[in-house]
């Protein structure tokens, strides 16, 4: 073996997904200040451990969430009428999907856009005993860009839904640009059921992204330990802190590790220092006030039909139709 080939080995015997990874943390890593996309947190144990935290008492969005569309369901099944399809951007949780489907009349399609392959195909094909009358035609690729929906028929309406305040992982530009690329791709009569978290009380925020048993510390901690896994970097996890802390002027909650001392990483023979109390910016999820995102909506082509929220008036769904 000739020495560059040596020296490639370990890089070229690594998937593309692998490969964007590597160069997304070394441009983070070399950012002022650091920063890590949150889409990095979602492997197996960050999926688990997202699970985990759904269901913790300090998290209110996702039973909350789930409050607003049960007690609403009806109405959402009304405003799409029969025979629709429902076009999910992302395949979260299957909960909710669920609750979708029984509620609308005769269903025609269930249409997940996921960049995970596997995660969505193992998603869909447990959907697909329970609702054999629905077609499941998952569509692997980045909803955040256009894409070409599969041909659905005539009829029924399509039915966008985008649960969970992903939408706040975006910023305010971000989330207009994916709001303008749905309606495109959703196309005319369309409309798009849009769950979202509003703001609220700074302790109830920061209690929901730091909360007791430290589910939430773990789950953004375990960059650190895929990083080392997956990149060769050599993070003392014991060095690293967990924080979130609501940042009131932006309306978003910020999730850092911060350094516990000053320290230095090493990436492929590149080394990253770090000062103390120095952190990598890991994740915004924004609050959006509801005339806010809906002035945001109105701006893509969409116009609400409809907007509910829980009695503490903590999460918002809305329903928006195509201009
Ligand atoms: C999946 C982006 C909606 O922002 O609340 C939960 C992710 N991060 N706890 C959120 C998350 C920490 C979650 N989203």
């Amino acid at each position: 073996m000739r020495a560059s080939s040596v020296l490639c080995a370990p890089e070229s015997q690594e998937s593309p997904e692998r490969a964007a990874f590597r160069a997304d943390v070394i441009k983070g890593l070399s950012a002022s200040p650091k920063q890590l996309s949150p889409k990095y947190f979602y492997d197996e144990a960050g999926s688990r451990l997202f699970d985990l935290i759904c269901r913790l008492p300090e998290y209110y969005p996702t039973r909350t969430e789930l409050g607003v569309l049960k007690a609403h369901a009806g109405d959402i099944a009304a405003l799409a009428g029969p025979g629709a399809s429902l076009v999910e951007f992302g395949s979260g949780s299957s909960v909710k999907v669920r609750l979708l489907l029984d509620a609308l009349e005769r269903p025609a399609a269930y249409v997940p856009i996921d960049i995970s392959g596997p995660h969505m195909r193992a998603a869909v094909t447990a959907l697909a005993r329970d609702y054999p009358s629905v077609a499941m035609t998952p569509v692997e690729g980045d909803f955040t860009r256009p894409l070409e929906l599969p041909d659905l028929g005539e009829g029924g309406r399509r039915i966008g839904f985008f649960p969970g305040s992903t939408i706040g992982n975006f910023t305010p530009a971000e989330a207009e640009a994916f709001l303008t690329h749905a309606r495109q791709s959703l196309g005319a009569g369309a409309a798009l059921v849009l769950g979202f978290d509003l703001p609220k009380d700074r302790a109830v925020l920061e209690a929901a992204y730091d909360d007791h048993q430290g589910v939430t510390a773990a789950f953004n901690l375990n960059l650190l330990t895929r990083m080392n896994r997956e990149l060769g970097t050599d993070f003392d996890l014991s060095a690293f802190h967990h924080r979130a802390v609501f940042n009131e002027a932006e309306s978003r909650i910020e999730m850092h590790l911060e350094s516990r001392a000053a320290q230095t990483v090493r990436l492929d023979g590149v080394r990253f220092t770090f000062a103390p109390g120095e952190t990598i910016h890991t994740e915004n999820s924004y609050k959006y006030a509801a005339p806010r995102l809906m002035g945001m909506a109105q701006a893509a082509g969409w116009r609400q039909a409809a907007l509910w929220t829980d009695p503490r008036r903590w999460f918002a769904v809305a329903v928006l139709e195509a201009v």
